[in-house]
């Protein structure tokens, strides 16, 4: 069997009402995305440790994320210059998402990628412009993130050189820390509330980037007071909340299961 039809197999063989049928979606998006070139091949790997935090947090947008996307929108609200720095990952799970969040909040897109490549930014960029993004960086690569040696310091001047809140969906530790040294607010999307970038950040979403999109455009209208939820907002104390939440329901798993493995 070829891999396209080996795809298409796969998805028909996932039922609607399969338990695991959104977490199977993904799955496969991003094996196509792996497969067109959309996706480097460690994406896999980095979507698997999302995964587990995910199981971790019960697969939902939990109170601690809803807190972090307002206080996402308040910085972005306030933004004279954002930028949504896009991966391979990020956009194959949500460029639709991408595109209508930096039209709301007009934001610049540009491409930033780990595992960099002419031939990858092309196809992320046209991904995206199909989706209806315009204007769209990461090729020019005419700028560096100070501090960096590694690939993803190349950017672009009018974009995450200049800006000054960057939103990094599945970011690295590295650049989320050069960018706060070069005086950028930085907003991620992390799953692991443990990860160098979660804890750099001045906003950690400890959410599924798939259900944190689509919450951040939603909650772009409804915030009237951003000054306000940015002087009250604590990440530290936000990332502490997120993972007492996820002891608390690996006590409740233990106590249910009846393991008897402490
Ligand atoms: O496209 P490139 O070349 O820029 O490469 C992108 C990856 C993601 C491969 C690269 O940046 C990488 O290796 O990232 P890390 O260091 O594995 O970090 C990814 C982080 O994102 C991990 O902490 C994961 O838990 C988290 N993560 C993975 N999937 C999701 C996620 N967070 C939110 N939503 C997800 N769907």
């Amino acid at each position: 069997m070829n891999n396209y039809l080996s795809q298409k197999y796969f998805i028909f063989m996932i039922p609607c009402n399969h338990p695991r049928y959104e977490s199977l979606m993904l799955r496969s998006r991003i094996e196509e995305g792996v497969k067109n070139g959309i996706v480097h091949p460690t994406g896999l790997i980095a979507h698997g440790r999302g995964e587990a935090f995910d199981y971790l947090i019960g697969e939902k947008t939990q109170k601690f994320a809803e807190n972090a996307i307002k206080a996402g929108v308040a910085y972005l609200k306030i933004a004279e210059n954002p930028v949504i720095s896009v991966n391979g990952n990020t956009a194959i799970l949500s460029a639709e998402e991408i595109v209508k969040l930096a039209e709301k909040i007009k934001a610049k897109i540009e491409v930033n990628l780990f595992h960099r490549s002419e031939k990858r930014i092309k196809k992320i960029i046209s991904f995206l412009e199909e989706k209806g993004g315009k204007n769209i960086l990461g090729i020019e690569g005419d700028a560096r993130i100070k501090g960096l040696s590694h690939d993803r310091a190349i950017c672009s001047y009018d974009g995450i050189y200049s800006g000054d809140v960057i939103l990094v969906p599945l970011e690295d530790g590295d650049r989320c820390e050069a960018l706060k040294k070069m005086g950028k607010v930085v907003i991620t999307v992390d799953l692991n509330p443990l990860s160098r970038t979660a804890r750099n950040a001045d906003v950690t979403i400890v959410d599924n980037v798939v259900r944190a999109m689509p919450a951040l455009i939603k909650q772009f209208e409804k915030i009237k007071n951003p000054e306000e939820i940015i002087k009250k907002w604590n990440n530290e104390k936000n990332l502490q909340i997120a993972l007492d939440f996820i002891c608390s329901r690996l006590r409740k798993f233990y106590r249910n299961y009846n393991l008897n493995l402490l």
